[in-house]
Formats: structure tokens, sequence, C-alpha cells
């Protein structure tokens, strides 16, 4: 009876699991498919069984990243990406209500933004969101903002921690810009920094002198929790 009992209740894990992956799929090929239809059916579909932020992190952030691989390989090109972007954007706006809401009063503040040049912001923008729902402060100050930009939210909001996107080799370098604009203004020491974004390295934050590198928007929040509470 035991035995049965234990075996029937793997068995049901085992299902809950493939249900599971195959939602992530479905999620992931709607993005692929660069149709904003097909994205928000797929996440109406998904929304009953998974977290919202699972089904953004899992689903949409990994067919955006499949989007990048086909469009490196030349199987996709360049409006399908921005379709897909859209795509991707929709339904992330779709799950915004269903992010865990904080329960505490803000723990810590954080000004979050993509540096100049760059108008990558997709995954800056669900960054920011995730760390809202964790309970931080977050001005989020767009894309393609210039170091003055950072500089000023810092300052206006007294954050205590700056999050730095760059999405492409060739704007990596504004991430070590902010942080000698922040050594330059004498607030260094009192502001945390992450950088993030598909170049950025635990090797290359170390080289800036950044505090942490973050993989993704999940590792973002716990990195932020780390250094600031
Ligand atoms: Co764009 N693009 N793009 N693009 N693009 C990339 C980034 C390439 C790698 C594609 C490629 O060539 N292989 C490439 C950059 C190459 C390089 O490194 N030099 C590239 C290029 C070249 C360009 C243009 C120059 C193309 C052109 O015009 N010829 C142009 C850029 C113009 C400019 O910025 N001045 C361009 C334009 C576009 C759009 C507009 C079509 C669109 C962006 C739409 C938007 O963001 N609103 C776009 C997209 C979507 C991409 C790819 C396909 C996906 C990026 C993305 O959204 N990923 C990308 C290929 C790739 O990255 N594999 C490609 C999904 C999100 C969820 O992941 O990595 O952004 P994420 O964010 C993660 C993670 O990095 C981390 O957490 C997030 C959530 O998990 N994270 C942080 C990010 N920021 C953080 C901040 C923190 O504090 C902490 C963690």
């Amino acid at each position: 009876m035991c035995f049965f009992y234990s075996f029937t209740i793997e068995l049901f894990k085992e299902v809950v699991t493939t249900t599971k992956e195959e939602l992530y799929k479905e999620l992931s090929d709607a993005i692929v498919s660069c149709k904003k239809d097909q994205v928000l059916a797929a996440v109406e579909k998904a929304r009953g069984e998974l977290e919202a932020p699972e089904i953004i992190e899992n689903g949409l952030a990994a067919g955006m990243n499949e989007v990048g691989t086909l469009f490196e390989r030349g199987k996709l090109f360049l409006p399908h990406v921005m379709m897909a972007a859209e795509a991707m954007q929709a339904g992330v706006d779709e799950l915004k209500d269903d992010m865990p809401e904080a329960s505490e009063k803000a723990a810590a503040v954080i000004v979050n933004g993509t540096v100049e040049g760059d108008v990558h912001d997709i995954g800056k923008a669900i960054v920011s969101t995730m760390l809202q729902t964790s309970g931080f402060e977050v001005y989020d100050i767009g894309r393609d903002a210039p170091v003055a930009d950072f500089i000023a939210k810092i300052k206006e909001t007294d954050a205590n921690m700056v999050g730095i996107s760059a999405l492409m080799t060739t704007t990596l370098q504004g991430q070590k810009e902010v942080i000698e604009a922040l050594e330059e203004e004498g607030l260094r020491d009192k502001v945390k920094v992450m950088v993030g974004g598909a170049p950025a390295t635990n090797a290359w934050a170390k080289k800036i002198g950044a505090d942490c590198y973050a993989e993704n928007a999940t590792e973002a929040v716990s990195k932020a929790k780390e250094l600031l509470l």
C-alpha cells in the first residue's frame, strides 16, 4: 500500500514536470514564431500552471535567446527579431498583474538602465519588474541612457544600487563609464553596482570593479538581496 502510494506520487511528479517542460517549449516556440497572437495564447495557457516569473524566464526569454541564435545563423532576419521582441514585450505586459506583490516596504532603492548607444531593453525591463516585485524600489531610466542620466537618477533617489545593462560588445564599455562616473562623483562607496546583458560576464564585472554580474533576472534578485539586505 505504502509502495503503491509513493509510486503514484512519483508518477504524478513526473507528469507535472513533463507538463511544465512542454509549457516552456510552447512559450519558447511561440516567440520563435514571431507571432504576437501565438505568444499571447501560449501565455494564457501557461498562466494557470506556472508562476509569472517562470513563464518569463524559462519560456519567453528562452525563446528570445533562440531567436538570437537563429539570427546569428542567418535563419531569421532583423524584421523577425523586431516582431519577436514586440511579441515578447506583449507577453511580459500581459503578465504584469500576475507578478507576486512585494509584501513589505521597499528594502532598498535601485536605479536600472541600458547604457547609451544600446536600444536593447527587454531583459533590463524584466529585471526591473522582478526586482520591484521582490520588494525593491526601482527606477528604470530606460534604454540608450547617457552616463549623466544614471548619475542624476542615483542622486535624486539616493539609490543604494545601480543595475547597468549592455547587450552589445560595442556598448559594454558604457558599464565601465558609469562606474568611473560614480567614482568621480564620490558615490562609489555607497552605491553597489550590478552589471548584466549577454556579453557581460563575471570576469568582466570583476575587471571593471562592479560588485556583481547577474546572468538573468532571478540571479539579479538574489544578488541584489545578497548585497543589500
Ligand atoms: Co539586437 N543584437 N540589435 N535587437 N538583438 C543582439 C544583442 C546581437 C547579439 C545579435 C547578433 O548579432 N548575434 C547583436 C549584438 C552583437 C554585438 O555584441 N556586437 C545585436 C545587434 C548587432 C543589433 C543591431 C545593431 C542590429 C542592426 O541594426 N543591424 C541593433 C542595435 C541598435 C542599437 O542598439 N544601437 C539591434 C536591434 C535589435 C532590436 C531593436 C530588433 C531588438 C531589441 C528590442 C528591445 O530590446 N526593445 C533586438 C534583439 C531582441 C536582439 C536579441 C535577438 C535578443 C535580446 C533579448 O531581448 N534577449 C539579441 C541576441 C541575443 O541576445 N542572443 C540581439 C532576451 C532577454 C530576456 O535577455 O540577455 O537581454 P537579455 O537579458 C537577460 C540577462 O542578460 C540579464 O537578465 C535578463 C533577463 O533574464 N540582464 C541583466 C540584462 N540586463 C541586466 C541588467 C542587470 O542589472 C542585471 C541583469
